[in-house]
């Protein structure tokens, strides 16, 4: 663990070094091994992708932002009432916009003590962590650099407050069912007596709608699903030619999910020079980058059942495009 204090009010713990690179490779010898060929989207998110997805938050069809904030924005205040929260623990904090609503009801309601966001992304942690400390006088900040399906050991413990555990966005979605109910699980046992899960899901829709919002008229969302291939390119001395990959996202009504892949245009042969490994496309084949799970309130109440939480609350927006569920530790 490295630990970079940049001010009295920020410290961040870094458990990423030698041992992403490892996953990186895990993965990759992993999925590109596999009859069905398939990568994890946590590699998305390189400084790169990072801005990529901060630009899909902006794009007219990519509706979970928008109506995620416009959510919070008419519930935050009374989200702290009822958890009387100080401490804001967010996985997977990216840019932290959405944290920012609720750190500042925190501090309308004179509770606000501390943030603790947790990402892969170093540069999205440290500036959003800097303009934080900026922004509250009251704040600090103790971010955590590391996967939330490796590192929540490494969060730090309540610091004498009650705290929200967020997982906003609908990065929930990201996770296939099983392993979507064992981190539910494993977010739910770092829940106290007091503390509260608020989890954001984005809901079932029309699928032109869906389809739309993953695949945007001016290409980002595109560039953000090929960015995977830079990043093998980068880290793993790959050679993929990026635009040799058709960008495509489908709603899968069956799953209930939207999944991104990426189609070979025509027959390639690449090389994963750190892993001496030669990956063979066939003209058309697919890589599957990203699943994104839409839900119903009842599905997502068996997944809070099977993880032994309990749903307290639930905000929506008036068309019911998405929703906010606050829920403690049965
Ligand atoms: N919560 C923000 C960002 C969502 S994008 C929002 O609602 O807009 C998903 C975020 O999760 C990115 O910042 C990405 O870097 C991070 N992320 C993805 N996989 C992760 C993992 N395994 N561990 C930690 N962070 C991860
Ligand atoms: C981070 N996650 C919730 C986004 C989603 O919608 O599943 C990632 C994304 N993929 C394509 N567009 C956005």
């Amino acid at each position: 663990m490295k630990t970079v204090t940049r001010s009295p009010e920020i410290r961040i713990d870094s458990y990423l070094s030698e041992g992403e690179e490892r996953s990186l490779a895990n993965d990759v010898l992993d999925g590109l091994t596999r009859p069905f060929k398939e990568i994890p989207p946590k590699h998305f998110y390189d400084a790169r992708g990072s801005e990529l997805f901060e630009r899909i938050c902006e794009l007219p069809e990519y509706y979970p932002t928008r109506t995620e904030r416009q959510i919070l924005l008419a519930n935050a205040d009374e989200i702290v009432e009822v958890t009387g929260a100080g401490e804001l623990v967010e996985l997977g904090s990216g840019s932290a916009e959405k944290a920012r609503i609720l750190l500042a009801a925190m501090s309308r309601a004179g509770t606000l003590r501390r943030y603790v966001p947790l990402d892969v992304s170093e540069s999205a942690l440290e500036a959003a962590a800097i303009e934080l400390v900026d922004e509250f006088e009251e704040l600090s900040v103790h971010g955590v650099i590391g996967d939330f399906e490796r590192h929540l050991d490494r969060i730090p413990a309540a610091g004498g407050t009650a705290r929200i555990v967020a997982l906003l966005g609908g990065t929930i979605g990201n996770f296939l069912p099983g392993t979507r109910r064992r981190m539910l699980r494993e977010i739910g046992a770092l829940l106290g007596p007091e503390d509260r899960l608020l989890l954001g899901t984005d809901l079932v829709k029309e699928a032109a709608v869906l389809e739309a919002a993953y695949d945007d008229a001016q290409g980002i969302t595109a560039e953000f699903n090929r960015n995977v291939l830079h990043v093998l390119n980068r880290e793993l001395d790959a050679d993929f030619s990026p635009d040799a990959f058709e960008h495509i996202a489908f709603f899968d009504r069956r799953h209930e999910w939207v999944e991104m892949r990426l189609r070979a245009r025509r027959p390639c042969s690449v090389l994963v020079g750190a892993l001496g490994l030669r990956v063979e496309f066939a003209a058309g084949e697919e890589l599957r980058t990203e699943i994104s799970a839409k839900f119903t309130r009842a599905r997502l109440q068996e997944d809070f059942d099977a993880a032994d939480l309990r749903l307290e609350r639930w905000y929506t927006d008036p068309d019911n495009l998405f929703a906010l569920s606050l829920a403690c530790r049965e």
